[in-house]
């Protein structure tokens, strides 16, 4: 065999097997069609001619970076609401009047996907820049049948646009629309319309809702994930963001992929999560943005043995935040996560979150998606605040 890539004297942060974080030091890793074929000692590397090789002078290698709970796509900005909310009103008063999630989906209506596209390839671009190499990308700010489809269109595009995974996700129960006065009435027509459409059109991967007082009821979420088991897709909830509905606990029973935010979560409903291999995702830029001061039961998670990952929200109100790093050290500053935890949450956990399987870890077999930091050590990563440590990103193979 021929590698196509070798990169010899690094250190690996495979983030998978027994030792902490997976670490191999004095290491190789070889990559043949875009996949990996060789990550461990150099000293067992098969011999073999490589196309290419790099000298990594012992520096750090990790999986790519998996963004597994975004808004990126959108139009608009909620700079307004931002004043609004330092000059004293909460995100759910303004809400309710008619502000927050639905001043964007104005706009997001009012925008045509390519300008979709053209404004969400600069917060794609940051995170990439950062070693994104699979981002999840939710609609929810279109909430009519076209608006939503265009927005996962408007998602799915920009993976052709950029070296990135996209996987998406429908979100259309994410709020109620104006021209719905029952919210019955709009999962029915989420149920019998949208749902269907996305799926034929094959543009969504998975269904996720907003379970909350300013959301949709525990009752209203099941008619959707019962349609989206009827229409053979995976789903994924916001649940106990703001307010405790058992959102989690319903997402556990559906088989959810991942139960999202979950700050309002009690502990005894960890081990549901655990039970269902459901993940947890934590989005501590929503927290720290909305300064909200009930954390998430990272401890029962934990005793619970429940996966955590950890996501930027990246949405336009409660998380405008593109940065997955900074996502990765809140994880620790906040919600008291290991770096060795925030980099599983990026990594591993991340991809478990979005159901895949060929990401998440330097397994030989994987997708070749790679990052090649200035750094020697994975806690690095998570330490820093506003740093940049990205030397190289390495996507299917490619650098
Ligand atoms: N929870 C969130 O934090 C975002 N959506 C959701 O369900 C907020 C979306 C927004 O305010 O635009
Ligand atoms: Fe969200």
């Amino acid at each position: 065999m021929m590698y196509d890539l070798l990169f010899t004297n690094a250190t690996l942060a495979a983030m998978a097997g027994p030792k902490a974080y997976g670490l191999v030091e004095n290491a190789a890793i070889a990559v043949k069609d875009g996949r990996i074929v060789y990550a461990g000692p150099m000293a067992d590397l098969p011999d073999a001619a490589a196309k290419e090789t790099e000298d990594l002078e012992g520096r750090l290698v990790t999986p790519g970076l998996i963004d597994c709970h975004t808004h990126l796509v959108y139009a608009g900005d909620r700079a307004s609401e931002f004043e609004a909310r330092l000059l004293g009103k909460s995100y759910e008063e303004i809400a309710r009047a008619g502000g927050g999630i639905l001043s964007t989906v104005r706009a997001t209506r009012a925008a045509s996907e390519d300008e979709l596209v053209e404004t969400a390839l600069p917060r794609l671009d940051a995170l990439i820049g950062e070693g994104v190499t699979t981002i999840e990308i939710k609609s929810g700010y279109g909430l009519t049948l076209e608006d939503e489809l265009k927005m996962l269109r408007a998602a799915r595009r920009l993976g052709d646009e950029r070296p990135v995974r996209v996987k998406t996700t429908l979100l259309a129960a994410h709020a109620l629309p104006p021209e719905f006065k029952n919210a019955d009435d709009y999962i029915a027509h989420v149920c019998s319309d949208i749902m269907p459409a996305a799926a034929s059109e094959t543009l969504a991967d998975a269904v996720d809702g907003f379970c909350e007082g300013v959301g949709f009821s525990p009752a209203q979420i099941e008619r959707v994930f019962e349609k989206a088991s009827s229409l053979g897709l995976r789903v994924k909830l916001h649940a106990e963001q703001l307010s405790d509905l058992g959102g989690a606990k319903l997402a556990a029973r559906y088989g959810a992929l991942s139960a999202d935010h979950l700050e309002y979560l009690k502990p005894e409903d960890a081990p549901a999560l655990a039970e269902a291999g459901t993940v947890a995702v934590l989005l501590p830029g929503a927290f720290y943005y909305l300064r909200e001061t009930r954390l998430p039961p990272i401890d029962a998670l934990r005793a619970a043995g429940v996966p955590m990952a950890l996501a930027t929200d990246c949405n336009p109100g409660t998380s405008p935040m593109t940065s997955l790093l900074l996502a990765m050290n809140m994880g620790c500053t906040l919600f008291r996560l290991t770096p060795e935890e925030a980099m599983a949450g990026a990594t591993r956990c991340a991809a478990a979150a979005l159901g895949l399987e060929d990401a998440g870890t330097l397994n030989a077999g994987n997708s070749a998606d790679f990052c090649i930091w200035r750094a020697r050590h994975p806690a690095e990563l998570a330490y820093g605040v506003g740093a940049n440590p990205l030397l190289k990103r390495v996507f299917r193979g490619r650098s």
